[in-house]
């Protein structure tokens, strides 16, 4: 048997406390927070990464991917429609096939890891079990979040003083799925109503209308994925990701933009982007 390296307790300590420390310092201050991991968010951040900017994903969950694990019924298998097809094929997803022209199914386990690994590689970070449960704004629009660790949002109202940390961004993207919970926090600091549920279920009318509402909702707010149908209260459309990862790879571009935006100085005055309160 091969020699272990003798370990001392404290160096693994260190060693933990240290390098995350060292990397949280470095993330107080990021082009772009994406808040949510599943489809829509791991997209979001890998295509984020891979302009170049620096990138962090914040999940509340212990684990990364969202809903993408789940399949129908629990029965994970994951169903694209092209042209997302591209998007699994981009992170060398193997299990995908066709199973009608257009219509795709691979291992949810193989594309799920391999999304969320993909993000990771274009050089994205993440904090896991830390929710975010506010936003900052200045004139120029929002511009950071207010974090703490997930259990501790959870705690009862009479555990007093868990005040959180807040870090700063250029651009903050709400990939939190049906709830839309980052766009409900700022309808509630701007005074506009996010009821974050979807319509009945109508796949086809679903997935377009998702990647359409994949949009700005307020300067330096997008939102992505379930988080931009929940805010418009669009059609459902079941366990099929095509407009997930298209929405994210959107969301992408627009945060690219902003962030360019407010590189050249020509960031938008404080007032909500049209159609804001659209609700169906
Ligand atoms: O729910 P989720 O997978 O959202 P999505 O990317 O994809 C939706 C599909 O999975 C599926 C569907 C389409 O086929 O209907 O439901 O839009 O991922 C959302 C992630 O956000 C995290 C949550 O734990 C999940 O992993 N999240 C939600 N709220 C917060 C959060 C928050 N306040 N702070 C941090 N993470």
């Amino acid at each position: 048997m091969q020699e272990f390296t003798s370990v001392d307790e404290a160096d693994v300590t260190k060693a933990i406390v240290s390098e995350y420390l060292k990397e949280l310092e470095s993330l107080t201050d990021t082009d772009a927070v994406v808040v949510g991991s599943g489809p829509a968010g791991s997209v979001c951040a890998r295509k984020l990464a891979e302009k170049g900017h620096k990138v962090l994903i914040v999940e509340r969950n212990i684990k990364p991917g969202g809903g993408m694990f789940l399949g129908g019924m629990l029965m994970n298998k994951l169903v694209v429609e092209a042209p997302a097809d591209r998007i699994c094929r981009e992170v060398g997803a193997k299990s995908l096939k066709e199973y009608k022209p257009g219509l795709f199914v691979g291992d949810a386990h193989e594309i799920a890891t391999k999304l969320i690994a993909a993000a990771f590689d274009a050089g994205a970070h993440m904090l896991n079990a830390v929710q975010v449960e506010d936003i900052i704004y200045r004139e120029q629009g929002i511009c950071g979040v207010v974090i703490n660790w997930h259990m501790v949002s959870s705690y009862p109202d009479w555990v007093t003083c868990t005040d959180p940390l807040a870090l700063k961004t250029k651009v903050v993207i709400d990939a939190t799925g049906h709830a839309a919970e980052v766009a409900r926090l700022a309808g509630k600091r701007f005074g506009f109503e996010v009821k974050g549920h979807e319509g009945a279920m109508w796949v086809d009318e679903a997935e377009k209308a998702t990647y359409n509402a994949t949009q700005e909702i307020y300067p330096g707010l997008i939102v992505c994925g379930m988080a931009a149908n929940g805010v418009y209260m669009l059609p459902r459309m079941g366990p099929i990701f095509g407009a997930m990862f298209m929405s994210g790879e959107k969301a992408a571009e627009l945060a690219h933009q902003r962030i360019l935006e407010l590189g050249s100085n020509q960031a938008t005055p404080l007032k909500p982007r049209e159609p804001l309160i659209q609700h169906r």
